[in-house]
């Protein structure tokens, strides 16, 4: 059926530095905890959980301009680019477990490197395109996208902690879905580059199935390529994914959500996954939380393979008593 290598590698990355709210760090941990390997496992697919990553923080890291934490943002990144690229160039499929929405840049950037013509699928209620002079927060997980751009080198400046990274991706190779939070600077950049963006309007006007058919037209017609998909959790509406440290009602449903990662699994193209914003601490409750992650499993599971039509496992014939 699926012709990629089938293996696929979990990795963790316990950082909260791109934002201010504690506890989004302890996503790798609930998301674990909420049954990811068993459920990967139960899919055909050798796993290989490598662990969470373990940063170092400097002692003094001064906000530089509208980035909070740039030596932490940027040390931590760099990492995890490392890693990422290792497991991807092993043959894995990888997962990578956030933390906040910063780490898409390390991640991404470690995919390039060993897919450089990779393209990129930002489910979100946020472009997080916002450049550290535009930022309204501060905060860089507000601004991943824009140090990926190769169009928006030159508007970015050179921040301490961040000598490593080189923008990988032109615009065209990017698509949003989800979007209902933009900022007036990241509309400016999606209008001027025509970034092609699927609003939560424009879900209701056209509906999931269209929105993911021109998704793929728009990425893959050209080529096949390698899919990196990164996935906010806060794309989901906060009825669903409450644990969330940015939520915005008015969000994805589940059936909306799992259509997506169903239709990025059957393109077989899918080679690093984001799963990130998780945030235990801002549930109201244990369900709340309980149930935010285990929304983030059935969504990794979904582009892994797993369907609503049942199991695809090695069973080959209807079972009997003969
Ligand atoms: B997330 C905001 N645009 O820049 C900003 O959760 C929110 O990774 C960013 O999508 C949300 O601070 C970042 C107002
Ligand atoms: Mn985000
Ligand atoms: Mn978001
Ligand atoms: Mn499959």
């Amino acid at each position: 059926q699926q012709s990629r290598a089938q293996s696929v590698a979990v990795l963790g990355a316990p950082f909260s530095r791109g934002q201010k709210k504690r506890g989004v760090e302890h996503g790798p941990k609930v998301i674990r905890d909420a049954g990811l390997i068993e459920r990967l496992s139960s899919l055909d697919y050798s796993v290989h959980d490598f662990g969470d990553l373990s940063f170092h923080y400097p002692e003094k890291d001064e906000p530089y301009m509208d980035v909070n934490f740039p030596l932490s943002v940027g040390g931590a990144n760099k990492m995890l680019a490392g890693a990422v690229s290792g497991a991807v160039g092993a043959g894995h499929t990888v997962v990578m477990l956030g933390g906040d929405h910063s780490l898409a840049l390390g991640s991404a950037a470690g995919h390039a490197r060993q897919c450089p013509d990779l393209c990129l699928i930002w489910v979100d209620a946020h472009p997080d395109l916002n450049t550290p002079m535009s930022s309204p927060s501060g905060n860089f997980h507000g601004q991943p996208v824009t140090f990926m751009l190769k169009e928006l080198q030159g508007k970015v400046p050179e921040i301490r902690g961040f000598s490593w990274v080189k923008p990988f991706l032109s615009s065209r190779d990017l698509v949003y879905i989800g979007l209902r939070d933009v900022d007036p600077g990241e509309y400016q950049i999606m209008k001027a580059l025509g970034i092609q963006y699927f609003s939560m309007r424009d879900i209701d006007r056209l509906g999931i199935q269209r929105v993911m058919e021109v998704t793929f037209d728009h990425l893959l017609a050209r080529k096949q390529r390698p899919i990196h998909l990164s996935f906010d959790i806060d794309s989901f509406d906060p009825s669903l994914a409450p644990a969330t440290g940015t939520p915005v009602n008015g969000g994805l449903t589940y059936r909306e959500g799992i259509y997506i990662t169903e239709e990025i699994h059957n393109t077989g193209l899918l080679s690093v996954m984001d799963l990130v914003e998780v945030n235990p601490v801002l549930g109201n409750s244990r369900e709340a939380t309980e149930a935010t992650a285990s929304l983030a499993v059935d969504v990794i599971a979904s582009c892994l393979g797993q369907t609503r039509e049942g199991a695809h496992m090695s069973i080959d014939a209807i079972p009997s008593d003969k």
